[in-house]
C-alpha cells in the first residue's frame, strides 16, 4: 500500500496516556471508589440489573499490578457511524493486552455488532494494528449498525464466546450500543458465562456525556475538520463578498457539533435544534431571525455571510413535528397507493390540502415547492417521511430568499441576496485523529484492558480531566448503569443511557448567546485553519471550545 507522508509520520507517533497508565502494566494499581446508583428510576433500573447494578466506581492509581493472571481472549467490535480515532481504541486495547501477557488474544468482529452474531472475525498481531496507528476510519475491521438487544441474539453471542473461549467483549459505540453493551453484561453475568462486556464512548454528534463521560471520541476531531472548512468559506464570502453560504453540519439530533463549530468561526447565524425546541420557534420565526441579519448586513453593504444548519434542525420546530406526523398518517398503509394513483401534483395538492389540519397545512403551504415534493415523494418503506432527507441548508435559504423579496417590496432590505449549500458530515468522520482524539482514544482502548484485567463487567472505559494535558487526565471505569434511567421508546419503558442535548444553561450555549447578536451583523470570523499534528501543544492539543468551556477553561 502506497503510504502518504502524513500517514507515515503519523504512525511514528506514541500517543499520550493518562500519568497513571504510564511506566508499564505491572505499575497500575487500582482504587475502588464507592458504589453507584442510577442517575435517576433506581428502583426500576436496580431490578433490570440484578447482577450488575451498585458496582463500585474504578480509579486507577500508581502502584503494584493486584489483578489475577488469566489468560484473556478479547472480542472487539465498532459500531455504528465513524467517528476519527476508532482505530486507537483497538491499538490501545492490544497494545495493553499484549504488554500484560504476549500469549492474551484480541479477536476483531467485522462490520459492527452482525460480525459477532455472523462470527465472522480476525485475530489480531503486529503488523495488522501497526498498518492502523493513529489513522482515521473504521476499515480496520469496518463498523455497522445492527443492534444487539435480543434474549436470540445474546444466546448467539454466548455460543461464539464460548467457541472462541471469550474472557471479554469491548463494544466501541454511542449511548444506544453501550446501552445494549450493559444488557448485554447483565445477561453474561445471570448467565454464568464468565465474559465481561466493556463499553467504549464513540460518536462525533457528542451527544454521549454526562457527569462521568466528559466527551465522546471523535467529536475532537469531526468539529475541528468542519471549523476549518467553515473558516475557509468565511474567508471565501468575505472575500467574494456576494454569496450567503448555508451550511448544514452533521449531528441527527443534538446540535453540539454546530455550536462547536459556531464558536470556534464566529459565523453569522447558528441554529440550535434545542433552543428552537424551548422557545417553540415556527419555520416563519426561524427565517425572520435569519433574514433579520441578512438584512441588516446586507443594509450595510455587507451582501454575506455564514449560517450554520444542524443536521437534526426541522425535528426541533413543533410545527413540522406535528406536520410530518399528520403526512405520516395521511397516507398510512394502502394510502399512499391512492395518493401515487393520483394523475398530477395539482390533484396530489388537493388531497394534502384536504387531508391536513388547518394548522399543518399552512406551515405546508408556506415550505418551498421542493420541500413539499420531498415530503410526499421520497419515502422510507415503512411509508414514514425521511426527515434526514430534507435538505434543511436550502429549506432555510429558500424562505430567507422569499422573506427579503417581501422586505424588499417593502422598502425595509436595499441588499442583495445570493446563496451557495454545503452539508458537512462525512467529510469529518474518518479524518486523521487530532492529537486529542488519538491520545484520548489510545487511553481509552488501554484503559478498557485495565478494566478486563481487574475483573470489571457492565463498564464504560471512563478518561477524565480531558481538558488538562494527558499527563493529569484520569484512567478508570464506571459501571453503564449509572448513566441509565427510564425512557419510553417505540411505545415501551426501556432503560437507557440519557442522551446529552445541548444544555441551555451551559457555559458553551451562553458564551454563544453573549456574542451572537454581534456576530449576526459585524463581520466577526475566526479562522480555525487545518488540524496541526506537530508543533506547539498549544496549537496541537487544544481541546475543543466546548469541553474548555464546560470546565472553565477559556
Ligand atoms: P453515531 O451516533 O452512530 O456515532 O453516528 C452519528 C452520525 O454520524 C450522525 O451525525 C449522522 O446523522 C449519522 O451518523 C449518519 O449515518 P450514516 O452513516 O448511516 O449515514
Amino acid at each position: 500500500m502506497d503510504l502518504s507522508p502524513l500517514q507515515k509520520a503519523r504512525y511514528e507517533y506514541s500517543p499520550k496516556l493518562p500519568g497513571m497508565l504510564r511506566g508499564g502494566i505491572s505499575e497500575i494499581g487500582v482504587q475502588v471508589g464507592e458504589p453507584t446508583e442510577s442517575v435517576a428510576d433506581q428502583e426500576q433500573i436496580k431490578a433490570l440489573f440484578p447482577n450488575t447494578y451498585g458496582k463500585n466506581e474504578i480509579t486507577f492509581t500508581k502502584g503494584a499490578n493486584t489483578s489475577a493472571a488469566k489468560k484473556q481472549v478479547v472480542g472487539v467490535i465498532l459500531s455504528g457511524g465513524q467517528a476519527p480515532g476508532g482505530h486507537n481504541v483497538i491499538c490501545g486495547l492490544y497494545d495493553a493486552l499484549k504488554a500484560t501477557d504476549k500469549n492474551n488474544v484480541l479477536l476483531g468482529f467485522k462490520g459492527g455488532p452482525s460480525g459477532l452474531i455472523d462470527n465472522d472475525y480476525i485475530e489480531f498481531d503486529d503488523a495488522y494494528i501497526d498498518a492502523y496507528r493513529n489513522t482515521g476510519g473504521f476499515d480496520i475491521i469496518g463498523s455497522g449498525r445492527t443492534k444487539l438487544e435480543t434474549e436470540e441474539q445474546f444466546q448467539i453471542v454466548t455460543e461464539v464466546a464460548k467457541k472462541h473461549g471469550l474472557t471479554a467483549i469491548v463494544i466501541i459505540g454511542g449511548d444506544d450500543s453501550n446501552t445494549n453493551a450493559a444488557v448485554l453484561a447483565e445477561y453474561m453475568a445471570a448467565h454464568n458465562t464468565g465474559v465481561q462486556v466493556i463499553g467504549c464512548p464513540k460518536t462525533i454528534d457528542g451527544d454521549l456525556k454526562n457527569e462521568d463521560i466528559e466527551a465522546s471520541f471523535g467529536f475532537d476531531t469531526a468539529t475541528k475538520t468542519y471549523s476549518e472548512l467553515i473558516g475557509n468559506i468565511e474567508r471565501d464570502a468575505n472575500s467574494a463578498k456576494k454569496y450567503w453560504h448555508f451550511i448544514k453540519v452533521m449531528g441527527r439530533s443534538a446540535s453540539h457539533v454546530a455550536l462547536e463549530c459556531a464558536l470556534e468561526t464566529q459565523p453569522n447565524v447558528c441554529l440550535i435544534g434545542e433552543e428552537v425546541a424551548a422557545k417553540k420557534m415556527s419555520l416563519a420565526e426561524i427565517t425572520n431571525y435569519i433574514a433579520d441579519s441578512v438584512e441588516k448586513r446586507g443594509n450595510n453593504g455587507e451582501n454575506f455571510g455564514v449560517a450554520i444548519i444542524p443536521e437534526g434542525i426541522v425535528e426541533f420546530v413543533p410545527e413540522f413535528s406535528k406536520l410530518i406526523a399528520e403526512i405520516n398518517e395521511l397516507l398510512a398503509g394502502s394510502k399512499t397507493e391512492a395518493f401515487n394513483a393520483l394523475p398530477d401534483w395539482d390533484a396530489k395538492y388537493e388531497f394534502i390540502r384536504k387531508g391536513l389540519s388547518a394548522e399543518s397545512f399552512a406551515v405546508f403551504d408556506i415550505l418551498p415547492e421542493f420541500v413539499q415534493h420531498q415530503l410526499f415523494l421520497e419515502r422510507d418503506p415503512h411509508g414514514n417521511v425521511q426527515v434526514s432527507l430534507i435538505e434543511s441548508e436550502q429549506l432555510f435559504s429558500e424562505m430567507v430568499k422569499n422573506e427579503l423579496e417581501k422586505r424588499k417590496a417593502a422598502g425595509t432590505y436595499k441588499g442583495k441576496f445570493g446563496s451557495q449549500h454545503h452539508f458537512f458530515g462525512y467529510e469529518g468522520r474518518c479524518a486523521f485523529p487530532s492529537n486529542f482524539d488519538a491520545d484520548y482514544c489510545y487511553s481509552l482502548g488501554y484503559n478498557a484492558f485495565m478494566l478486563i484485567q481487574y475483573g470489571c463487567n457492565g463498564y464504560l472505559s471512563k478518561v477524565s480531566n480531558i481538558a488538562r494535558p494527558a499527563e493529569e487526565w484520569v484512567a478508570g471505569g464506571m459501571p453503564i448503569t449509572k448513566m441509565m434511567n427510564i425512557e419510553r421508546r417505540n411505545g415501551k419503558d426501556k432503560p437507557v443511557i440519557r442522551k446529552a442535548l445541548v444544555e441551555l444553561d451551559g457555559a458553551p450555549f451562553r458564551y454563544f448567546v453573549a456574542h451572537r447578536d454581534e456576530w449576526a451583523v459585524k463581520t466577526a470570523f475566526t479562522y480555525p485553519g487545518a488540524i496541526q499534528y506537530f508543533g506547539p501543544a498549544e496549537v496541537c492539543d487544544r481541546p475543543t471550545m466546548t469541553l474548555a468551556l464546560e470546565k472553565g477553561l477559556d
